[in-house]
């Protein structure tokens, strides 16, 4: 384990920014296991047809409340349609899904129709809590909204044009701005994409758009392209970043998982980046589902006094999973890696 780089005494683990987080969801690494990453052992947590008309719950944000948890929640529906749905948990472990869909309003409070939306990610930034998820332009792009109480939800002003994909918010302004990665992609089934951030002064007019990371030819399971995943970490050896990773194989494409560090004042700045994937569909509920081979990354929760992270991921475009990491191992790791 290297030194934290923060002057904290050799050995702390406290290297994540944020609260603590006592009742962050967790299970100790199985003994014998020696995975960066593993998996909760009774995933997946929401299984298939969870209320309703709801078929799939999967690729979904959550964050901690006062003594529990809320998300916002992919559900595709039994026309397969996918839209977002609110959800309540005391633990984390066990959700509650609002059988209504999120009724999207405008600033001046007239309801906003969404033809789909999917692959939530879940954000606070002073005091409001922000979802960016894929929306039809038409055709793919990234939206944005806002809530205060997980009623009321606002759709803002969309960040950037389409087609887009896999928006995220870091959970700060950087230098005064907000920033937002995404991935720049095509109408359908993209066979391309690398990572951008862009910045905007007040969340409505964005731009200082930069390439951030690029696919990797020699890194096949990440070969086809790249997205964010959940909501950048602050660490003071920089943001700890998961991403997906795509290979296209000859039954088509597999998701997996991995991390990088992005410099804190310029996140376009890539300081490590894993050479193999940390998480790979390899469990019969990744492995086998509506889209096989798909582990699919959205949230994760910290708990700064353990360094613990909780990433939730979707698996296989079916179900909700949960897999654990203690930061300092991954950053660790990262900074052995060879730097970009
Ligand atoms: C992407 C998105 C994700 C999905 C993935 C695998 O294009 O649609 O929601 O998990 O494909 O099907």
């Amino acid at each position: 384990m290297t030194a934290p780089r923060d002057g904290s005494a050799a050995g702390s683990v406290r290297r994540v920014a944020g609260p603590d987080l006592p009742n962050l969801p967790w299970q100790d690494r199985p003994k014998g296991s020696t995975e960066l990453v593993w998996r909760f052992r009774a995933n997946p947590i929401i299984d298939r047809n969870p209320i309703g008309q709801v078929a799939r719950v999967f690729n979904s944000a959550v964050v901690p409340t006062e003594g529990g948890f809320v998300g916002v929640f992919r559900a595709d529906h039994r026309n397969a349609r996918p839209d977002l749905h609110v959800g309540r948990s005391a633990d984390g472990l066990r959700w509650t899904l609002d059988p209504k869909v999120i009724p999207w309003q405008d600033e001046a409070g007239r309801a906003v129709p969404n033809r789909y939306a999917y692959d939530p990610r879940l954000v606070a930034i002073d005091g409001t809590h922000y979802v960016t998820w894929c929306d039809d332009f038409p055709g793919p792009s990234i939206a944005l909204g806002r809530t205060l109480d997980f009623r009321t939800f606002v759709k803002m002003e969309r960040p950037l044009m389409p087609y887009n994909r896999n928006g995220v918010l870091f959970p700060r302004r950087i230098g005064g701005r907000y920033a937002l990665l995404s991935r720049p992609s095509d109408a359908g089934h993209t066979q391309f994409g690398d990572i951008v951030v862009s910045y905007s002064p007040d969340l409505t007019y964005w731009g200082g758009h930069r390439l951030v990371m690029q696919r990797r030819p020699d890194s096949w399971w990440e070969s086809t392209k790249i997205g964010a995943g959940p909501v950048p970490i602050e660490t003071p050896a920089g943001w700890l970043v998961f991403y997906h990773g795509v290979i296209t194989t000859c039954n088509g494409f597999v998701y997996s998982v991995g991390a990088a560090l992005l410099d804190l004042e310029d996140p376009s700045r890539v300081l490590h980046r894993t050479r193999d994937h940390l998480l790979a569909p390899e469990a019969p509920y990744e492995t086998c589902g509506f889209v096989p081979n798909v582990v699919f990354p959205c949230a994760a929760l910290t708990d700064a006094a353990t360094g613990r992270i909780a990433i939730y991921y979707g698996a296989a475009d079916t179900t909700t999973a949960l897999a654990f990491c203690q930061v300092d191992e991954i950053l660790a790791h990262l900074e052995a890696a060879a730097p970009i």
